[in-house]
């Protein structure tokens, strides 16, 4: 743990803003090539991208005096880890049941917060089709196991964040008639699908504020009632069911400002939104400029999972290719490399990775043989680490997850640690972070040299903690 005043920390946390450049053309690369990209693991191993230097910044909305850092009040001292609590296959079982038998172990492994999946009563089994927001009965269990498993979790000293879905919404029995709580048809956007297809009898004059859903009806959210009803119902989530923030989910489908409207009115300990933009893995400074952006229009309140970290480390990986994980200013090429206060790392998801029991998602893959660099590199590196329940539970590689996550609290590691990037080469990547730690991914040899002691190592990574 480290103690830190409040100078230094606004310090840190001015250093990690001002580092990011002036917005550019928002990435263009569709989703589908996206993935194409994510599979081309026998691929040519392309040039090192030449990337111009980066332009230092004065964004529209700069956040320096709106920022606070929400983000440690859900951690130990600083170190803050999250675990996702699902996968897509989740629904297949009693899970608020399974929840509750494992809030010991999850507390005891020294996570802070766990992110669960949407417990409305919805259109679909995994939830992200929310019809009834109420109605706290789902494939996953019942409201009261979901009580329950809250309760256990809390004692165990985990704060638990709600999977928010609230982009779209489905009917009760029909496209558009909303119950529980009531919204009229208003409530849905000009130019949603169900408005062609003449299955709405009303709609809102506003056309959508951000992308659309095909398979709901995406939500005015400029209608006040809306507005009012979905602030009611999150603070219902905290007082009735115990949730103690949120995971936005589809952060992209309306405008920032009033995500981060509805968080301030419903206030967190701790939030973060998924923005997951295509991805030119060649040239990913346009991709986290557009995070910081949008972290910027939300306020500065709500973290972003740091979907280019994700992308340019699992290509790295794939081919050795660990030129990639430094950017022209000798930083990390992420969001952390710019604001790593802000970002939440991660390896996989329940879209993007497998899920343990069916087929799952499996849009985007790290590199399964390779997990294990994924979770040396994001343990030891700023930002939130976020580990994936199938990863820690169901791969067999818990124990070594594990050590690495007492590595990262030993030595201090939090959201605003700096990283020395000592090799960044075909074949190795090499840090020093905070002057405590050092890690190596790869197959290329490095060693920190004398005064360092091997602290934890496994297939093509090692870690050292200062003697
Ligand atoms: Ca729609
Ligand atoms: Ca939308």
């Amino acid at each position: 743990m480290r103690e830190k005043s409040a100078l230094f920390s606004t310090l840190i946390v001015l250093a990690s803003i001002l580092p990011c450049p002036a917005a550019e053309d928002a990435p263009k690369t569709s989703f589908t090539q996206l993935v194409e990209e994510a599979h081309k693991s026998g691929s040519p191993v392309p040039t090192p991208p030449a990337l111009g230097p980066g332009v230092p910044a004065q964004s529209k909305d700069q956040p320096v005096l709106l920022f606070k850092r929400s983000g440690a009040s859900g951690s130990r001292g600083g170190s803050t880890i999250m675990l996702q609590g699902f996968h897509w296959e989740s629904h297949q079982s009693s899970w608020w049941s399974l929840l509750e038998s494992k809030a010991g172990e999850i507390g005891s492994a020294g996570f802070d917060i766990i992110w669960l999946p949407p417990s409305s009563d919805a259109g679909s089994t995994e939830g992200y089709l929310p019809r009834r927001l109420y109605v706290q009965d789902s494939a996953y269990g019942s409201m009261q196991a979901l009580k329950s498993a809250i309760r256990a979790l809390h004692s165990a000293g985990v704060k638990v964040i709600a999977d928010i879905v609230v982009n779209h919404r489905v009917g009760t029995n029909g496209w558009a008639d909303f119950t529980d709580p009531p919204w009229g048809q208003d409530a849905v956007t000009s130019d949603d699908e169900c408005v062609d297809a003449k299955q709405c009898s009303g709609h809102s004059n506003n056309p959508d504020s951000g992308l659309s859903y095909g398979a709901g009806r995406d939500i005015d959210h400029a209608n006040p009632n809306v507005q009012a009803s979905i602030v009611q119902w999150m603070n219902w989530l905290k007082k009735e069911i115990g949730y103690d923030g949120w995971r936005w989910d589809f952060a992209r489908g309306f405008d920032a400002k009033i995500l981060a409207a509805y968080n301030d009115a419903a206030p967190p300990a701790f939030a973060v939104a998924e923005i997951w933009d295509g991805l030119d893995v060649n040239n990913p400074d346009p991709h986290r400029q557009a995070l910081c952006d949008w972290i910027n229009s939300a306020g500065g309140k709500v973290s972003a999972f740091d979907f280019t970290t994700k992308g340019v480390l699992q290509q790295a990986v794939y081919n050795g290719e660990y030129w990639r994980l430094k950017d022209s200013q000798g930083k990390p090429s992420g969001l952390i490399g710019w604001w790593p206060a802000k970002a939440v790392t991660f390896v996989d998801n329940h879209d993007t990775g497998a899920s343990t029991g069916g087929s799952g998602q499996n849009h985007w893959p790290f590199p399964s043989q390779e997990i294990m660099q994924g979770y040396a590199y994001i343990l030891t590196h700023p930002g939130v680490p976020c580990v994936y329940w199938p990863h820690y539970f169901d791969w067999g590689v818990g124990d070594q997850i594990s050590s690495l996550m007492r590595l990262r609290r030993t030595a201090g590691i939090g959201e605003g640690s700096t990283v020395a990037i000592q090799a960044a080469e075909q074949g190795r990547y090499a840090a020093i972070v905070d002057g405590r730690l050092a890690v190596k991914i790869g197959w290329g040899d490095w060693s920190p040299g004398a005064g360092w002691a091997l602290s934890a190592s496994g297939r093509n990574y090692a870690v050292w903690l200062k003697g």
